[in-house]
């Protein structure tokens, strides 16, 4: 899929910052940093919901001998069960935030919101440096 390690590392990174984005505008409403907008949300949760999928084979062997800036530990490749049952749960939380969202209601919104934000946080804390 890759032509070489780095486009890997670019990639990941790319589909999390991406993800990070729409995530942080529906953080922004569940938080009442800006006003609730189901359809807004709903199309902020669907890009969240699709980026969630694509960060993994990023991760694939040999991607960890890429020369390009990462804050991914050694565990990703070490410890890849916990690794791919962290990146389940995450993918998981999100289609329950999409169908959240698509439920137009801001409470159902905020109910699924934590849920997400915890897996991703459990993640970043087993595998990310800092
Ligand atoms: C975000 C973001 C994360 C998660 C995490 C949740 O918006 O960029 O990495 O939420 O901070 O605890």
């Amino acid at each position: 899929q890759f032509a070489k390690p780095e486009d890997a590392v670019k990639y990941r990174q790319g589909s999390l910052f991406v993800m990070a984005q729409h995530f942080g505008r529906i953080g922004a409403m569940v938080n009442g940093r800006v006003p609730y907008d189901a359809k807004a949300a709903a199309d902020n949760a669907e890009v969240v919901a699709d980026m969630a999928k694509l960060p993994w084979t990023g991760f694939g062997p040999g991607t960890d001998k890429a020369s390009s800036p990462t804050r991914a530990k050694p565990e990703v490749w070490s410890e890849q069960i916990k690794f791919k049952d962290h990146a389940d749960k995450m993918q998981g939380e999100t289609q329950k935030l999409l169908a959240a969202a698509k439920t137009n209601n801001l409470d159902n919104l905020k109910a699924a919101f934590g849920p997400t934000a915890n897996s991703c946080k459990a993640c970043h804390d087993a595998f990310r440096k800092e």
